[in-house]
């Protein structure tokens, strides 16, 4: 990074380029640029043209406020009226126009996937996919600009990120063939196995529609009611279950294309696929708590971490991999059927063989124009890259469009800026709402003499997109699917017996917390009975919680060989862009040391003091452990003044009473050391953990004379995402 492009004092978030003065500026001068991170969509023409223009002639100009017309205005803040106590004029044109304009800001939000942040970034090929396909974006050295949304699916646009739900890792390739759109999930099977369910499982995730609670939660009857009834549902609820269900970060995320795709080569030979995204950073998780209190205490837990480290200049990256299958006629691999989304194939038996990098480096300058008006879809295909027969692949094929022309208000929403393609557009569709390109011509059909015959269809040496020809088996029509499809839970069983014991653990909770906030008992003994057919010992934790009987297994249960490649734990992972907290005793004490030290690991600094000041980001106020990896303890500071309960509901007088350390302080350390983050104490810092009771030299507790060296020791624990040996196993499990 260029210091021009450094964030405010190293820290991100300034919502601005520059220090607002105290008092409110009156001298006429231009809009400000955007902040050195953020980048809008490239600025080719509605018609996929490039335009060489400079991306700020897509914002506004000039110093004086005007009317949508460009008249400047002299006064914002009073209507027009019949005299100072007079009433409103029809004829007040800028009133009728701002008040109509707001009246309209809000559209539809998405019926899934509704909350969402996105990035932009580039995504550079290694060629090692080109002989399975002819791709252009897929050859050697390709270099394509991408825009990845992620998302929760239940929630509305202002619900919480850190919900237990799926997440939505949705990529639009901007090839020179076209847009492709990736456009999957952080979980690699679904609930259901054919499109027509899907209103079903959405309906029943959704909140219960006559109170219209729980909001973005799975914790609820219907929800419950629904996966335990239609058990293809129970190997993807498994996975929500697990820590996958709420992952620390965007960043930190594996991605999948679910369905099996078909890859076609420059001969017309074809590969099947699943497509995988590998986090360079590693896929890691909060804990349950941490999720419910950055819940409440940070509701854009997700959304801030992606943007602030992108500001940071921490550019996250993924690997995009791909498994590989003959394209036989059966579409079967090892006994798995490649067409039902409900099962994976395990990564020990078809390994990832990564094709390309994408590294997200921009965030976008406006969230409306972009995050909210990009619009996927499964059928956005380049040469290359086709589908199969998955009928739930198929049933989506139908859906991305029609829901956009709800969303984005009638069909031209390809060319809003977000979703213009980079590649030469000829169609031969007209009018519409919006229509921003400017067609020339008369003769917008085919065959035509009038237009000279433009535009003319391509073949394949001229990059038409020609569906591969496969065969179609020849069968009956029928509403069914094929015998493969009715295991439900052989690999919810291979599953559950690749977790570690710290894993099994937080299944055991999530299940016993989902299925005790049911209110029906009836949903619960079916909840356990789903959970007998996975394993005994998850059904009897479970059912111990409920308070109900364990129920016998309906099914055999088979012993599969694990798959490592499903635990999360186990490695070491580099931290950039980790947040370390610096507790000191005032808002003058001296660290910037050990703040240097953390910005020269690539981690973002916040230092936490009683009371705010110059160079202090969190006080004892506004910080919860939430928002911090670990935290170094540089003092321990005595109760500060709002150190009351009166003034701060977390100041506990009982804390308060038997250590004279200010009790946020206690509770910061207390809670972070109860979700297995590193601490690490210095100096005075160390009388911080004396005060909680914990040892140094304890499990991912250190005390050392310096903060470089507290900081070294922290660095090395976080590179394991968490300590894990303070969660002692209460289970079995396969080993870390
Ligand atoms: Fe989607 N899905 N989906 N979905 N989906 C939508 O499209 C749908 C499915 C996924 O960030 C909608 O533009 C059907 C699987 C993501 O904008 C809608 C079926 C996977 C996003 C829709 C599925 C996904 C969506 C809502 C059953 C993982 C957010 C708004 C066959 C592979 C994209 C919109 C973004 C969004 C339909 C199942 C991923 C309604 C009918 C499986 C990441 O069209």
């Amino acid at each position: 990074m260029s210091s021009k492009d450094t964030p405010r004092d190293n820290i991100p978030g300034a919502p601005g380029v520059e220090p607002p003065p105290v008092d409110e500026p009156t001298r006429p001068r231009d809009p400000l640029p955007p902040k050195a991170d953020q980048r809008g969509p490239a600025t080719g023409s509605p018609t996929g043209q490039p335009t060489g223009a400079d991306p700020a002639t897509a914002a506004q100009a000039g110093a004086y406020l005007t009317t949508a017309q460009g008249a400047r205005l002299y006064d914002t803040d009073h209507s027009l009226k019949a005299g100072p106590r007079g009433p409103v004029l029809l004829q007040d044109h800028h009133l009728r126009e701002k008040i109509t304009h707001f009246d309209h800001e809000r559209i539809p939000e998405r019926v899934v996937h509704a909350r969402g942040a996105a990035a932009h970034g580039v995504f550079e090929s290694y060629g090692t996919a080109a002989r399975i396909s002819r791709a252009a974006f897929l050859a050697e050295g390709a270099r394509t600009p991408v825009f990845v949304r992620f998302s929760t699916v239940l929630g509305s646009r202002g619900s919480a990120d850190t919900v237990r739900d799926t997440r939505g890792f949705a990529t639009k390739f901007y090839t020179s063939e076209g847009v492709f759109d990736l456009v999957g999930n952080n979980i690699p099977v679904f609930f259901i196995q054919d499109a027509i369910k899907f209103p079903d499982v959405i309906h029943a995730g959704k909140p219960h529609p006559d109170r219209e609670i729980p909001q973005a939660q799975s914790a609820h009857d219907t929800f419950w009611d629904f996966v335990t009834l239609h058990t293809e549902a129970t190997f993807h609820t498994l996975w929500n279950m697990s820590d996958r269900g709420i992952p620390r970060s965007f960043r930190m995320m594996e991605g999948f294309g679910v369905h099996t795709f078909r890859l076609v080569d420059a001969e017309g030979g074809t590969t099947l696929v699943k497509f995988h995204w590998k986090p360079k950073l590693g896929v890691h998780s909060l804990v349950w708590e941490e999720a419910q209190i950055a819940a409440g205490v940070d509701p854009d837990f997700h959304r801030r971490d992606l943007a602030d480290a992108i500001e940071a200049g921490a550019h996250p990256q993924w690997e995009l991999g791909v498994q590989t299958f003959p394209d036989t006629e059966d579409q079967m691999f090892e006994g798995i059927d490649l067409l039902d989304p409900t099962k994976i194939v395990p990564e020990e038996i078809a390994p990832v063989q990564p094709v390309g990098l994408m590294t997200l480096d921009a965030n976008p300058s406006n969230y409306f124009a972009e995050t909210e008006q990009v619009a996927f879809h499964v059928g956005n295909l380049v040469p290359g890259v086709d589908v199969t027969n998955d009928a739930l692949m198929q049933g989506r094929l139908f859906s991305y469009v029609d829901t956009q022309i709800t969303r984005l208000g009638g069909p031209n929403f390809p060319q809003l800026p977000i979703n213009r393609t980079h590649a030469p557009v000829n169609d031969m569709l007209r009018d519409g709402m919006h229509q921003t390109a400017v067609h020339r011509g008369v003769a917008p059909y085919r065959p035509n003499s009038l237009d000279g015959g433009c535009p003319f269809t391509a073949g394949a040496d001229t990059g038409a997109y020609i569906e591969a020809p496969v065969e179609v088996p020849a069968s009956r029509k029928v509403r069914d699917a094929a015998a493969s499809f009715d295991d439900h839970f052989s690999q919810a069983r291979l599953f559950w017996r690749s977790m570690t014991p710290p894993e099994r653990e937080h299944i055991a909770a999530a299940y016993t917390f989902e299925l005790g906030k049911c209110y029906e008992n009836a949903v619960k003994e079916r909840g356990l009975r789903v959970l007998a057919n996975i394993d005994g010992e998850l059904c009897r934790t479970v059912a111990a919680g409920l308070g109900l009987p364990v129920p016998e297994p309906t099914v055999p249960l088979a012993d599969p060989e694990p798959s490592p490649a499903l635990s999360q734990l186990g490695g070491r992972w580099p931290t950039d862009g980790r947040v370390i907290g610096i507790v000191v005793a005032d808002a003058g004490q001296d660290v910037a040391d050990v703040r240097q030290a953390v910005l020269a690991a690539d981690m973002v600094p916040l230092v936490v003091a009683p009371t705010g000041g110059p160079g202090v980001q969190r006080t004892f106020a506004t910080a919860r452990s939430i928002e911090f990896d670990a935290l170094l303890l540089a003092a321990a500071p005595g109760p500060a003044a709002d150190a009351a309960p009166a003034r701060d509901a977390k100041a506990d007088p009982e804390a308060a009473a038997v250590t004279d350390i200010d009790p946020r302080v206690l509770l910061l350390v207390t809670e972070a050391y109860r979700h297995g983050k590193p601490l690490g104490a210095f100096g005075e810092g160390s009388d911080v953990l004396a005060a909680v009771g914990l040892a140094a030299g304890g499990a991912g507790v250190v005390a050392r004379d310096t903060g470089a060296e507290a900081l070294g020791q922290v660095a090395g624990l976080l590179a394991e995402h968490r300590v894990w040996d303070r969660f002692p196993p209460l289970l079995g499990g396969s080993p870390a």
